[in-house]
């Protein structure tokens, strides 16, 4: 009798398996439910924006801002108010980056609660320009309705002092985007030279080429100019 009632346990035990296995699965499938994220996002750049624009954090989870080309702050107003700091809000100061810098200012910033936060760069027009990101936002309609208000004010009301965060550092390497091409071309390396750069250079120059490189035959088109140069080289 208890060699069949043991037989039945063992049976039932081994049938539970599966699902237990099954489940373990479908808690890992949801990232966005685990907290103590670090979620990056790009300050400036080509182009004076927050990429994304729009990101779901938890409680506990670290928005690392990582700032790009340009001079940008992080700067926290209220839903109704775009373009100016919010009493007692996040305020990053202006961390700027430069052609040829290989590191990256960063601001690490604790999400503390899951309300919607608004957050605008303090940095000349760049609000007005729509420089403007959400955290939690309730509906993708209020991240257009922010962006849309802050397009409509006269200007941009700095932040004072850094709060919510913290300054630092990071490789460029490690960072999430790859800078624009330098505007002065005296500045950085000229258009050949990059083919020789190091490993992390490539990814930049397959973008950078587009707005960098104007053509240097007049009137050829592009595959034409390809095939010219390469047979010059040779
Ligand atoms: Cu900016």
């Amino acid at each position: 009798m208890k060699s069949f009632l043991l037989s039945v346990l063992l049976a039932a035990t081994v049938d539970a398996l599966p699902q237990t296995v099954s489940n373990a699965h479908a808690v890992r499938a949801q990232p966005h439910r685990r907290q103590n994220q670090i979620i990056p996002v790009i300050v400036g750049g080509p182009q004076d924006t927050f990429v994304p624009n729009s990101v779901v954090a938890a409680v506990g989870d670290i928005i690392q801002f990582q700032f790009s080309n340009g001079n940008h702050t992080v700067t926290q107003s209220t839903a109704d108010a775009a373009c100016a700091p919010m009493a007692g809000g996040v305020h990053s100061g202006h961390i700027p980056f430069v052609d040829g810098q290989t590191d990256v200012g960063t601001f690490n910033m604790p999400v503390a609660s899951t309300n919607a936060m608004f957050l605008y760069c303090a940095t000349g027009p760049h609000c007005q320009e729509g420089q403007v990101m959400v955290i939690n936002a309730a509906t993708a309609k209020q991240v257009a309705d922010y962006t849309k208000l802050s397009q409509q004010t006269q200007k941009s009301t700095d932040g004072t002092n850094v709060v919510g965060g913290t300054a630092g550092k990071i490789a460029l390497a490690a960072a999430a985007f790859i800078p624009a091409p330098p505007k002065d071309p005296a500045a950085g390396p000229p258009g050949p030279p990059p083919a020789a750069a190091p490993p992390a250079a490539p990814p930049a120059k397959s973008t950078a080429p587009a707005a960098n490189q104007p053509p240097t035959i007049i009137g050829a088109s592009p595959v034409g100019n390809q095939v010219a140069a390469e047979t010059s080289i040779a």
